[in-house]
């Protein structure tokens, strides 16, 4: 089957920078980043390598609890991805979890850099209550969002478009119009266009300096 992920993306040059466990580890706050957020599990790291064309950017894992850390991914000079640590998983022991409750608060606060976020839900579970405040982050300073109902292989084509609805009437009811909802899999690799395109327009790629070297 041919991948509708073969078409050529800007975001095929996003390689791997580095791993961030505190504040004073982040790169410089400066040009433009999306971070992506979600679950544990949900399938944020597979999307990110579908989404950008390769098979192993991002670590993906059938342990719940794999990225437990901001990665950060660079795509050209100063335009970067960052997969952020997943929430909701039960065995983090408490005081990790507490640091990054507190570190993605500041984190979603301050830092100039960040011009959106992908919140990446199971279809089977969207909106979650950690979904919710990732989006309540976003909305309180007015950061674009867009939510990806990925896993949809899972479900057949009905129950897709009913959750993609419903979905879409929730975050009407809690945000308004302005958080874009859609179907996607990084199995089946549907969807990536569409996610691709709203990822380069916010990294604006078309006036980002020319590839890393
Ligand atoms: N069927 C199907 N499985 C998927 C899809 N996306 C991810 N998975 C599977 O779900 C599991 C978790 O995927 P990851 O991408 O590692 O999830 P994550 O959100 O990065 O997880 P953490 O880093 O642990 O928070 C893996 O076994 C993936 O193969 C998808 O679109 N369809
Ligand atoms: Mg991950």
């Amino acid at each position: 089957m041919k991948s509708a992920a073969s078409d050529p993306t800007p975001l095929r040059a996003a390689h791997y920078l580095r791993s961030v466990h505190s504040p004073a580890q982040l790169p410089p706050d400066e040009g433009r980043e999306i971070a992506i957020a979600g679950r544990s599990n949900a399938g944020k790291s597979s999307a990110i390598n579908a989404i950008c064309d390769q098979g192993k950017l991002a670590r993906t894992s059938r342990t719940p609890g794999r990225t437990q850390q901001l990665n950060y991914f660079e795509v050209v000079p100063a335009r970067f991805l960052v997969d952020l640590p997943g929430y909701g998983y039960a065995k983090v022991p408490a005081d990790l979890r507490a640091h990054w409750q507190e570190f993605i608060n500041v984190y979603f606060r301050t830092r100039q850099a960040l011009c959106g976020l992908v919140v990446v839900m199971d279809i089977r579970h969207p909106l979650r209550e950690f979904d919710r405040q990732m989006l309540d982050y976003a909305a309180a300073r007015d950061l674009p969002a867009h939510c990806l109902l990925t896993k949809a292989d899972k479900l057949g084509r009905g129950q897709q478009g009913k959750a993609l609805l419903e979905t879409r009437r929730e975050l009407g009811k809690a945000y308004g119009e302005s958080i874009g909802a859609q179907l996607f899999s990084a199995e089946t690799k549907a969807g990536v266009e569409e996610a691709r395109a709203v990822l380069e327009r916010w990294l604006d790629l078309s006036a980002a300096p020319g590839p890393a070297a």
